[in-house]
């Protein structure tokens, strides 16, 4: 069978360009830079804010105050009387930036709690009644009024909630129930709706869900960690599905799935840390989706957090033949250690935010 794959060049960067993903996320942080403006486009603002500052938080970089001002007023525009909040000023509130401006408004340490509607960026009542709304009796969660319905919802409503303490507001059995019927017996992972094909995005959601409502126990781990081990291809990188080519973002939606299911030692750590150095670009900073792609914010959180969850992750890959690998070229994983900051597997954001607010995730061994 033909694989679809790319090869790696032997020229490709194996070191990681910190200070120039630090700049390179600082560009768009400050919105100067309009050559990249495609990813700021409106629809995608408030994702856009939450890349980019998860990733320079990850990099150990202060965010200056006068950014975050401008952040956080911009989060405040993007409220809407019915709680929810949308990508940008005037678009429509949905649950995808409700969740991203959450994230945002956690990693700078906003007390979200003031009572006073005046202070608080949010009106954290009205947001927790918007995601109650979005909950069918299924268990199921629409996006937004409009009604489409994926387990991304169910998974941005669930870690909204948890981040606000006000998991209770929603029926928490009936949405896993629903979770678990996109689970699929037959590869043990996950879809979008009851029925629908594996993909490890939504793998990632349904097992994000699954960790925050303390429920792991009800899939079967070894075949969904060899299902999630059988998207890395030769050339190191990973897929979301079969045969589909490799792709930077998988770096995150596949190894954060396996690190919650305690099964990241079943890829090759080496083979994916060449991919992923690989897809840096050693002149403007940024990460790509494949080596020699045009650079974006998304792609660098990804190719940040896997990183990550490479370096701080226990695991010992001592037993994996590296021959492939000259010993020369493998690359130092303590000292990526010592300059990327630790990911939470399920929430995306600094472990230490998460575990300073006292949120407990499920995790298998
Ligand atoms: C807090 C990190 C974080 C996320 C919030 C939005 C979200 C929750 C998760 C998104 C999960 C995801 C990537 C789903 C993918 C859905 C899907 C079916 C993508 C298929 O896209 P293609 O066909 O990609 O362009 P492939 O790689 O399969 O060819
Ligand atoms: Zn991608």
């Amino acid at each position: 069978m033909l694989l679809r794959d790319i090869e790696l060049k032997d020229d490709s960067p194996k070191e990681f360009f910190l200070d120039k993903h630090v700049k390179f996320l600082n560009n768009y942080a400050k919105n100067k830079d309009n050559s990249y403006e495609q990813i700021m486009v409106e629809y995608l603002k408030m994702n856009g804010i939450y890349w980019t500052i998860t990733a320079l938080k990850l990099a150990d970089s202060s965010i200056e105050n006068d950014i975050r001002q401008e952040i956080i007023e911009l989060i405040r525009s993007c409220k809407h009387p019915n709680g929810g909040i949308s990508a940008a000023p005037r678009h429509d509130p949905h649950i995808l930036y409700t969740l991203s401006a959450i994230q945002i408004l956690v990693s700078f340490d906003v007390n979200l709690e003031s009572s006073n509607p005046e202070e608080s960026v949010i009106d954290v009542n009205k947001t927790v009644e918007f995601i109650m709304s979005l909950q069918n009796d299924d268990g199921s969660f629409n996006g937004d009024h409009w009604g489409e319905v994926d387990v991304r919802f169910t998974f941005c409503s669930i870690a909204s909630l948890a981040l606000l303490k006000r998991l209770d507001a929603i029926d928490l059995d009936r949405a896993i129930d629903f979770v678990m019927k996109c689970y699929n017996q037959i590869d043990g992972a996950f879809g979008c709706r009851p029925n629908s094909e594996s993909h490890s995005g939504l793998t990632y959601c349904c097992l994000g869900s699954l960790s925050i409502a303390g429920q792991l126990h009800r899939i079967d781990a070894d075949r969904l960690g060899w299902w999630l081990a059988e998207r890395q291809l030769p050339s190191g990188g990973l897929n979301g599905r079969p045969e589909k080519l490799p792709d930077l973002c998988y770096s995150w939606w596949v190894l954060s799935s396996l690190a919650i299911i305690g099964r990241l030692h079943w890829i090759n750590k080496q083979k994916l840390l060449c991919f992923i150095m690989a897809c840096q670009d050693n002149e403007t900073g940024g990460f790509s989706d494949r080596p020699g792609n045009m650079v974006d914010p998304f792609h660098t959180l990804f190719g940040i957090t896997g990183l990550s969850l490479l370096s701080h992750e226990y695991f010992d890959d001592s037993t994996i033949d590296h021959k492939q690998n000259d010993q020369d070229d493998r690359i130092d994983i303590e000292k990526l250690r010592k300059i990327i900051q630790k990911v939470n597997p399920v929430f995306c954001m600094l472990d230490q935010t998460i575990t300073k607010m006292g949120i407990r995730i499920q995790r298998l061994s």
